[in-house]
């Protein structure tokens, strides 16, 4: 089994690359953010609950977003490997994933890190937001204050995989086809 892990700030270009990524190389893809989008979209009480935390631009509770990823696993149980897309995104959950990671003798094998810069990502989520019907994507107060989630809570978690050298840093500016050329370079490495 093959794990990748896809991390950086909100609007790094994740979902966007992700979609290329399980396309080439077969992984099932896990994205919190759509797992959690689907909730709402289908106003289950996690849903309801989830969208005013999503509302305000901050992260939903560790234990929510891993029961999620712990169902998703056991429902794909022959799956070649998972894309992690928007998880692990607090220390806590990402020791949770080694846990669950650890039961199916699979470990991350990479953790791809997307650089782009905070005017960057604040331009592509304003545009985003001109036709996504996202609420978290139309209004700059509340893309700041994800951007702030994530340098408080989230960039952690990048030391956390330092620490067993599983960190590859990728420039994520540059058209969407540069980038994913630069991941499957670094994917091909490990694979
Ligand atoms: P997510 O759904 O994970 O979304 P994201 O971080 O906003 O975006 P992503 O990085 O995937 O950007 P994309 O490719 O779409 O999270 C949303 C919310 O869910 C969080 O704020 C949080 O509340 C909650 N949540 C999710 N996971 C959680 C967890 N684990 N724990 C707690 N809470 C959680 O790209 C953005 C835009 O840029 C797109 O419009 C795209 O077209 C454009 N773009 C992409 N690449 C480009 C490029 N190279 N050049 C120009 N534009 C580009």
């Amino acid at each position: 089994m093959f794990n990748l892990i896809l991390f950086g700030p909100p609007g790094s270009g994740k979902g966007t690359q992700s979609e290329k990524l399980i396309a080439k190389y077969g992984l099932k893809h896990l994205s919190t953010g759509d797992l959690l989008r689907s909730e709402i979209s289908r106003q289950t009480p996690l849903g309801k609950e989830a969208k005013s935390i999503m509302d305000k631009g901050q992260l939903v509770p560790d234990e929510v977003v891993i029961g999620m990823i712990s169902s998703a696993l056991d429902a794909n149980p022959d799956a070649r490997g998972f894309l992690f897309d928007g998880f692990p995104r607090t220390a806590a959950q990402a020791e949770a994933l080694d846990k669950l990671l650890e039961l199916k003798e699979a470990p991350i094998a990479a953790m791809l890190a997307l650089e782009v810069s905070e005017d960057e990502l604040i331009k592509r989520l304003l545009k985003r937001g001109e036709t996504s019907g996202r609420s978290d994507d139309t209004n700059e107060v509340v893309i700041r204050a994800r951007i702030t989630e994530y340098h408080n809570k989230t960039a952690v978690v990048a030391d956390y995989y330092k620490k067993f050298d599983k960190v590859v840093m990728v420039k994520g500016e540059g058209t969407i086809d540069e980038i994913f050329s630069r991941l499957c370079t670094e994917i091909d490495k490990r694979a």
